[in-house]
């Protein structure tokens, strides 16, 4: 049956992946993000491409005000059966002693912050209907903390453990929480730690093959095309070269 799909962080990377996996299932999807011209982009491509609604929404996930005016209340989502908590990033891969204030607090801003936002945001759409499901984004670096990874692994082990409150406080509206924690993957995530650092990026994906955005999305559209009163509740994947955080073989 067609569903209505909300992917934040659809401009790139696994948003993107997951976004094009939904459509080219007929689902409708809301995608968003900040880079707006690459949204309205892929929604062109997906329309053309699976004659699908795609609807594109641009704000920051940091900014609470953007949040609840793009998201609550919008007659859009009345409908929605599933959100997947996307958008985020790392910043820095530096000692604890060293690291930059600055990207702390970006990261726990846009990897917590904002996932509390907009998952509360939408969150009476699921209520009204007793039905949801809430799909959120870990890493292997909530799993495991490494060195250098200090607040980030600190904002992914937060996604953990928010997705097990949300299960235990959203059970009795019978709303499913899946939390997927991907290992290393090829996407802009390195670009975007190293600053625009190219070569930087790069070394992190080299000597093995690493996970892509297509992995990830084949895995959040199985698990969100589970039977009604099935629901994988956490999820480890890497790539076959990566145990965990620590042993990747190159
Ligand atoms: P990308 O950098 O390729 O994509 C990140 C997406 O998040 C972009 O669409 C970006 O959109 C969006 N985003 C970032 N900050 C904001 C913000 N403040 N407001 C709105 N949207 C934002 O990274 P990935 O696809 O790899 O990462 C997706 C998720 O997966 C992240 O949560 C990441 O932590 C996690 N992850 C990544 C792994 C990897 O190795 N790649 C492994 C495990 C987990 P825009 O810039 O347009 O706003
Ligand atoms: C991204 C994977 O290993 O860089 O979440 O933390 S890692």
């Amino acid at each position: 049956m067609k569903k209505k799909v909300l992917i934040t962080g659809a401009s790139a990377g696994f948003g993107k992946a997951i976004a094009e996996k939904f459509a080219s299932s007929g689902d409708d999807i809301i995608i968003t993000g900040r880079r707006k011209h690459l949204l309205d982009e892929l929604k062109d491509k997906l329309i053309s491409l699976y004659n699908v609604s795609v609807t594109v929404l641009e704000f920051d996930i940091q900014d609470r005000k953007s949040v609840f005016q793009s998201l609550e209340n919008n007659p859009i989502l009345e409908d929605l059966d599933i959100l997947i908590n996307n958008a985020g990033l790392a910043l820095g891969r530096d000692l604890f002693d060293e690291a930059d204030i600055d990207d702390w607090e970006t990261m726990i801003d846009t990897n917590v912050k904002g996932v509390l936002y907009v998952t509360k945001a939408i969150l009476s759409n699921f209520i009204k209907r007793q039905a949801g499901h809430i799909i959120n984004i870990g890493s292997t670096a909530g799993k495991e903390v490494y060195e250098r990874g200090n607040v980030y692994c600190a904002t992914k082990t937060s996604i953990e453990v928010l997705s097990q409150a949300m299960r235990i406080d959203l059970l009795k509206h019978k709303i499913k929480v899946t939390v997927i924690h991907p290992g290393a993957a090829d996407t802009e995530f390195s670009l975007v730690r190293f600053k625009g650092d190219e070569t930087k990026a790069q070394a992190v994906y080299e000597g093995y093959t690493p996970l892509n955005g297509q992995d990830i999305a084949d895995t959040v559209f199985y698990c969100a095309n589970l039977p009604k009163h099935v629901c994988i509740n956490s999820l480890v994947m890497t790539c076959t070269a990566q145990a965990n955080s620590f042993y990747l073989l190159k």
